[in-house]
Parts: C-alpha cells; structure tokens; sequence
C-alpha cells in the first residue's frame, strides 16, 4: 500500500483486518505488490549438487534400506531456497535413486510425470506398461502420468539415476492420485525396443490395428544416449552454435513433435571447449546435469564450478552464463512447455 493514511484512518483500517480476519476475509492492497510482480522473483536460489557427494550418502543409505522397503530409496535434491517443499524450482522436483544389483523398486503409477536421466550403471531397466527399457548411462527414459512403472537391477553393479517429476506442479493443481500394482513387477507385455520399433522411426502402427498397442498421447519413452550424442557430434562438426544456447536439441514426442511430456520439457546441449554463452534469462527454471567437460555456470554473477554428473540449478528469470573449459554436455528440463500452454513463457536474449 503506497498512499498515506492519516493516524486515524490506520487504526481504523487495522480494526477492520482484525475484525475480518475471523471470517477469512483480508485487504488485498497489503499484499498485492507481492503477487503481482513487475517481475518473476523466485524464492528458489541458483544451487549446484556434487555428484561425488551426494553418491556417497546414496551408498549408505543403500546399506540401511533396502528398495522394496523404501519404495523409491532416493535423495531428493531440494532447493536452499525452498526448504520443506521437496522442490527443485517452484514447479518441479529432483533426486538420486539408487537401485541395487538384484533389487526391485515396486510396481506403481500415479499422476505426475516422471523422467530417469542416468547418472552411472549399466543394464537395470525401467519397465513401463511392462515393456523394458534397458538403461545405460545418460539415457534419458520417461514415464508419462498414469503409465505403470517398476524398476529393477539385474546387472552386477549399482544403479544410480536422476528423477525429474512435476510432484510440486501437481500438488498445487491438488490432482494427485497414485495405486500400487498387487505383484511387485508389471507382467511383460512386450520384449525390450518394441516401442522404439513401432514409434521411434517417424512411423506408428496403422490406426486401428492390434499393434497400435502404447499410449497414443506418448509412444516413446527411451531416448538412449548413443542418438543423441551422435546428433550433437555431427551437427558441431559443421555451422555455428546458437550464442547463448550453444548446439541445442529438444527432445520431442512423436505424436505431436511437442514436449516429451505435457509439463515437463528436456533438452540436451553442446558447448565447445572455450566457448561463453551470451547471457540469457528464461522464465523457466532449469535443471541440469553435466554429462561431459568442465566449465562454470555463473548466475546473476555467482559462479558455480561444473564437473562431470554435478547437477545444478538456474531459477526462473535468472541470468545464466555459460562457459566451457572443455567440450561441456549438458542435459537440462524445465517446465517450459507447461508455461508455453498457459501463454506464460518468457525469454530474455543478452
Ligand atoms: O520412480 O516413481 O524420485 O514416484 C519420486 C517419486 C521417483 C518413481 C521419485 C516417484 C518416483
């Protein structure tokens, strides 16, 4: 509230809250400049997590609690600024699960969307709707809402994986819903590829067949490493990177060359060895993990040094450079496509 108020006229108005407050009724004019921005002003703070670290306290917890007994045994990565919220940015959530040889992490589906970048290991799986996805380091699998998932280690070394899920956008939407399957495991209902087969060739089954057999709203839900490290390499052979991007892909879905998910948007990225981006600010708030090279992420001016597998966070409207020491990989995700629907997405170019 900007205007003055006679002494008079405070007391009185503060009579009036008290008098309203029983029947939750509240001045607007108190709080209006705080929620209604000229500007996003995220409480989330710009963080980077060791992976070295944090692979250490997984470990032992892996020692402490088996998978089945935890469910999902995973560190969440909250943000310093969110404390409580389980939250990496206001809209989405980050941890590290840790699956054991031999190990079951139970059947289950629910509302959110859930995304599996892989940190390290090699051949535990994601079974979606009872099709595996046999995961290899930065593999990018996902399990849209509603499709039933169970992960499981039959290889002889650990597992260890992020999970990016919009846990927190669902919360606020209050749309939360979640059922256990009876068996632990989901039946297998096709053999490991077949979707990738069916959907992953810019073909599909003809409508109407018995082979049209995967949700027809996302087909696809293994993006394995070796595509789309390849496609990086071969487009920074030749043309220029994009100033503040570097070279960028987007990961799509094939049924409508969207986002991989409705509020979840991923994308890898390439920056050459010495390269600086040009600052850019964007109103989604993104996390990344760093697949190959050494560099820095300098945020608002605060520099957080960058190593193979470290996760770190930009908020919303934030203004991130880049710089890679060395050839940098990065794969990040965001909520940008749920803002592009709602017509709130905003980018600025330095
Ligand atoms: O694998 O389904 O990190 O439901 C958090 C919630 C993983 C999962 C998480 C989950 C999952």
């Amino acid at each position: 509230m900007s205007a003055t108020l006679s002494n008079d006229a405070a007391a009185q108005l503060r009579a009036l809250y008290a008098e309203m407050q029983p029947r939750s009724l509240y001045p607007l004019w108190e709080v209006l400049g705080a929620l209604v921005t000229p500007q996003p002003r995220s409480p989330a703070r710009p963080h980077r997590w060791r992976y070295a670290e944090a692979r250490e306290y997984l470990l032992r917890a892996g020692d402490l609690i088996s998978a089945e007994q935890a469910e999902r045994r995973v560190l969440v990565m909250e943000n310093p600024g969110l404390p409580g919220s389980s939250s990496i940015t206001s809209s989405l959530y980050a941890g590290l699960q840790l699956i054991l040889p031999g190990e079951i992490a139970p059947c289950h589906r629910h509302a959110q969307c859930a995304l599996r970048f892989v940190m390290e290991g090699d051949g535990a799986f994601t079974a979606v709707d009872g099709e595996k996805a046999l995961m290899r380091p930065f593999d990018l699998v996902l399990t849209p809402g509603w499709q039933w998932h169970d992960h499981g280690n039959t290889s002889s070394q650990p597992m260890i994986w992020l999970d990016g899920l919009d846990l927190p956008t669902v919360l606020n939407f209050d749309a939360s819903f979640a059922e256990h399957l009876p068996a632990s495991a989901h039946p297998e209902t096709v053999p490991p590829g077949d979707s990738a087969l069916r959907y992953g060739r810019n073909m599909r089954p003809m409508r109407g067949t018995a082979t049209d057999r995967r949700s027809a709203s996302q087909p696809l839900f293994h993006y394995p490493y070796a595509e789309w490290r390849e496609s990086l390499r071969r487009i920074a052979r030749d043309g220029d990177p994009d100033p503040h991007l570097g070279y960028a892909l987007e990961f799509t879905n094939p049924a409508d060359g969207g986002a991989v998910m409705p509020t979840i948007s991923a994308h890898v990225r390439l920056l050459p060895g010495g390269f600086s981006s040009r600052p850019r600010a964007s109103t989604d708030g993104t996390i990344f993990v760093v697949v190959e090279g050494s560099g820095s992420a300098r945020v608002d001016g605060e520099d957080l040094e960058l190593q193979p597998r470290d996760t770190f966070v930009v908020p919303s409207w934030r203004e991130l450079v880049l710089r890679a020491d060395s050839e940098l990989v990065l794969f990040g995700y965001s909520d940008r496509t749920a803002q592009e629907k709602l017509g709130l997405f905003r980018e600025r170019r330095g």
